[in-house]
C-alpha cells in the first residue's frame, strides 16, 4: 500500500501522461480507472493501447508515461524511456528495477489470481468511485471466484453499494440473452446436445416447465424468479449426470459480480459481460470503444454491442473447430488454429477446450498467425498443474529464447515467433515443460 501511495503522489504530479495499456478486458479497465482518476484531479492525459509493447512515436513523444498491464516494461523498452518519467502498474510475473513499479508480485501476492492490473491501479487511487472497473478487470483475467487482494476490493464495492456477490448459475449471458441462446451460446462449460443447438434448447427448457417467452417478449435469466431459477439448475445438473458429464455441473454454479450502479439488465450489470464486451472490442481492433464504455461516453456501448456479436460468433466457429482438431503431443496438447481461428481469440479458445473436453492432465497450447505473419503463441493451464510446480510463463519466456518473445502468467502465458521456428520452439518447450 506505501508503494501504491508513492505511484498515485508521482501521477498526481503528473501534468500530461500518456497511458499505455494493454487491450484485454483488464488492460482497457485498468486504463480507464487511471483516466478517470486522471480527469477527477482535472489532469489531461493521452491514451494508447496495444496488443503488444513495442517502441512507438507515441512513446517517444511523450514525457510522462503510465504503463499499464504490462509485464517486462523496462526490459522491453529499456533504454527507449531514457530521461522518461515512467510509473508502471502491473501484475505480471516481475522485478524490481529502475523504474517506479506497482505490482502485487513484488510483495508476496500471485498476480495471476491474487489481483489484476486494474485492481492494482485501484489500489493506488483507492477510490470507491472505480471500484466496478477493478472488478470488471479481474473477471476479465479469470480471477473468479474474487479472492486475497481481490476479495479485499470486492468488500469494499460492496460496502459501498457499488457491487453485489450472488452465489447463482454463472454462464455467460444472464443478464443479455434469452433463455433459448443463454443455453444454446454456452461454451463455457460445453454443454453436450445444448450448446450450439437451439432446439434442443428450446425443448430443455419447456420440459424444465420455464417460459421462454412472456407478453410476447424472449426472457432473460435474471427475469426468472428464485424458484424458476432453482427448477432450471436442479433440470441442468440432472442433464448433464444423464449424459455422463456430472462433473461440470459444479462449473454451472459460482459467485457472480452485479454491479449495482448500472441500469439493471444492461451488459453493464454484470461483471463477466462487462468484461467480455471489453475483449469483443480490443481484441476487433477498437479498444478506443472498450474504453469509452468504461468512461460511460454516449453511443459507446452500442458500439461495443456490435463487436461482441462479431466476437462470440468467432468464439463459437472457433470452439468447434478446436474440438474436432485439436492434438495429443504427448506432455501437452497442441491446437493449430492457423488459418482458421483470428489471434486476437486463440487464446480464449484455447482455455475453453478445458471447459468442453479436455481433462486438466496437461497444458494446451494454441497457435495461430498474426496480422505480422508471425506465429502467436497462447498456452493456458488449470490451478491445478500450476499447484504441482507448472509455470507457463517461464516455459514460454525459455522455450522463445533466441526465436521470439514469452512470457506471462503461470497459468496463463502467450508469446510470438518467427513463422519457421515452430518446430523449434515445440522442441524447447517440451524441454522445458
Ligand atoms: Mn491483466
Amino acid at each position: 500500500m506505501e508503494r501504491c501511495q508513492e505511484v498515485r503522489k508521482r501521477i498526481e504530479g503528473f501534468s500530461k501522461p500518456l497511458i499505455v495499456n494493454h487491450y484485454d478486458a483488464d488492460g482497457m479497465a485498468a486504463g480507464a480507472l487511471a483516466a478517470k482518476a486522471l480527469e477527477k484531479r482535472g489532469i489531461a492525459y493521452d491514451m494508447l493501447t496495444l496488443r503488444r509493447l513495442e517502441e512507438r512515436s507515441e512513446i517517444k513523444g511523450a514525457k510522462e508515461l503510465i504503463f499499464v498491464d504490462f509485464g517486462g516494461v523496462e526490459e522491453t523498452l529499456g533504454g527507449f524511456l531514457e530521461g522518461k518519467d515512467v510509473v508502471v502498474m502491473d501484475h505480471h510475473q516481475g522485478k524490481e528495477g529502475k523504474l517506479l513499479q506497482a505490482n502485487p508480485h513484488l510483495f508476496g501476492f500471485d498476480g495471476g489470481s491474487d489481483i489484476s492490473s486494474s485492481g492494482t491501479a485501484y489500489m493506488v487511487f483507492r477510490d470507491a468511485e472505480l471500484v466496478d472497473l477493478a472488478i470488471v478487470g479481474a473477471v476479465g483475467d479469470m480471477q473468479f471466484p474474487l479472492k486475497s487482494l481481490n476479495r479485499k476490493i470486492l468488500r469494499e464495492g460492496i460496502e459501498n453499494g457499488i457491487v453485489r456477490c450472488d452465489i447463482d448459475l454463472s454462464i455467460f449471458g444472464r443478464t443479455s440473452r434469452p433463455l433459448v441462446w443463454f443455453l444454446s451460446y454456452c461454451t463455457e462449460p460445453f454443454l453436450p446436445g445444448l450448446t450450439g443447438n437451439e432446439k434442443n434448447c428450446y425443448r430443455f427448457l419447456s420440459e424444465a416447465s420455464i417460459e421462454v417467452k412472456q407478453e410476447n417478449r424472449w426472457r432473460r435469466y435474471f427475469e426468472l424468479s428464485i424458484e424458476e431459477r432453482m427448477q432450471l439448475i436442479s433440470a441442468l445438473v440432472s442433464y448433464l449426470y444423464s449424459k455422463g458429464v456430472g462433473g461440470i455441473a459444479s462449473e454451472l454454479i459460482g459467485e457472480v459480480y452485479i454491479l449495482a450502479r448500472q441500469p439493471e439488465g444492461s451488459e453493464l450489470s454484470d461483471a463477466k459481460e462487462y468484461s467480455t464486451l471489453l475483449n469483443a472490442c480490443g481484441r476487433h481492433d477498437r479498444p478506443d470503444i472498450g474504453i469509452r464504455v468504461c468512461l460511460g461516453r454516449e453511443g459507446a456501448l452500442e458500439e461495443a454491442r456490435k463487436l461482441l456479436y462479431e466476437h462470440r460468433r468467432q468464439l463459437r466457429e472457433g470452439i468447434f473447430y478446436a474440438i474436432s482438431n485439436y492434438e495429443n503431443y504427448g506432455k501437452f496438447y497442441f491446437l493449430d488454429g492457423r488459418g482458421k481461428i483470428d489471434d486476437g481469440v486463440i487464446g480464449i479458445i484455447a482455455g475453453m477446450l478445458y471447459g468442453s473436453i479436455l481433462t486438466g492432465d496437461k497444458p494446451i497450447v494454441g497457435i495461430a498467425m498474426d496480422g505480422e505473419g508471425k506465429i502467436k503463441i497462447s498456452a493456458r493451464a488449470t490451478k491445478k498443474l500450476v499447484e504441482g510446480g507448472l509455470n507457463l510463463g517461464k516455459a514460454l519466456e525459455k522455450a522463445c529464447a533466441g526465436i521470439g518473445a514469452g512470457g506471462g502468467h503461470n497459468i496463463a502465458a502467450g508469446a510470438t515467433i518467427e513463422s519457421n521456428k515452430l518446430n523449434e520452439f515445440l522442441i524447447n518447450f517440451v524441454k522445458e515443460l
